[in-house]
């Protein structure tokens, strides 16, 4: 549970209670990337109280040089020593804080599954994320009112100037990083030719395999790979697939958030978290988890 949220123009103070690291943890990030907020999923998850320094995505540089080399978020300071990239900051944290509750399993065999499934996630659920900012889903006022709201919230974290911020839902569709996730197989310079894009699956259509997918890799256990607790791929999953939609900003048709499975699943894994487990504040949470009892199809339903 967090009891404390302080904000200043960079950073905004998350302290989980009671406090459990002497450990000084800080998470750098831009408050809406997926990768700092699933970083943010398993502090939460560990209990490990953090300070989020929300990176100005306009001039990260200014922020970042201090990690040599780093030109990515998220970055996990601990005391002194620093480390980047969500899914190493993960074995990080279990190796950092081995009484706190494990993200990685028991066992090497364990661990391997977990990532296996993690790399799922990346693959997947953000490819899906960042190709509706690229592609819009064949809804340009939804995506460019989505834009405009993601703009703000990231004002409320860092200033961007104010023509910025109004080209952003254009600007977000021509970062170079968005655009090699959205489109893994194409070359970067091709994605913006739209005839030769790999788009032979429509949105809608991915949606609906990756969710059956996730079924199959739910195994029929409460958790990912069949598991009987949560583990870092839950939480990579649960943020992708929440995150964007508690800030209402994702949008178009969920087939996450319409079977009985899944948001069974996702109960089970924000059961295991505070109410919100992003880095932002709770006055930007505008959407909660749909009612398993009010969804009708049945948990076996795989269309
Ligand atoms: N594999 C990295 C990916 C991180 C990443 O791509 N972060 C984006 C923000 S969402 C970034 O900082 N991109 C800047 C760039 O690629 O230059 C992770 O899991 O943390």
């Amino acid at each position: 549970m967090v009891d404390q949220t302080t904000t200043t123009s960079t950073a905004t103070a998350r302290t989980t209670s009671p406090p459990t690291a002497a450990k000084a943890v800080v998470l750098y990030g831009y408050a809406t990337s997926p990768f700092v907020n699933k970083v943010a999923h398993f502090l939460q998850y560990k209990k490990i109280s953090f300070q989020h320094v929300a990176v100005n995505p306009i001039f990260p540089f200014l922020q970042l040089h201090r990690f040599p080399g780093q030109r990515k978020v998220p970055v996990l300071t601990i005391d002194d020593d620093w480390k980047a990239d969500s899914t190493s900051i993960g074995i990080w944290l279990d190796e950092q804080f081995p009484a706190h509750p494990k993200l990685l399993g028991d066992t090497p065999q364990e661990t391997q599954a977990i990532l296996a499934l993690d790399e799922w996630v990346t693959n997947e659920l953000i490819a899906e994320l960042f190709r509706t900012v690229v592609d819009w889903n064949g809804r340009p006022w939804e995506a460019i009112e989505k834009g405009w709201r993601l703009a703000s919230i990231l004002q409320d974290f860092t200033p961007i100037p104010f023509f910025i911020r109004w080209f952003w839902p254009i600007i977000l569709r021509f970062v170079p990083f968005i655009r090699r996730f959205a489109y893994p197989t194409t070359p970067l310079l091709l994605t913006l030719v739209p005839s030769v894009l790999d788009t032979n699956e429509s949105l809608e259509d991915m949606r609906a395999r990756q969710r059956q997918e996730f079924v199959h890799h739910l195994g029929g256990g409460p958790y990912l790979g069949g598991r009987k607790t949560v583990s870092l791929a839950d939480l990579s999953a649960f943020s992708v697939l929440t995150t964007f939609r508690f800030w209402g900003l994702h949008f178009g048709p969920a087939p996450f958030l319409q079977h009985k499975d899944t948001v069974a699943w996702l109960h089970r894994v924000q059961a295991q978290l505070p109410n919100n487990p992003t880095v932002m504040p709770d006055r930007f949470m505008e959407w909660s988890l749909p009612c398993v009892s009010k969804l009708t199809q049945d948990a076996g339903d795989s269309s």
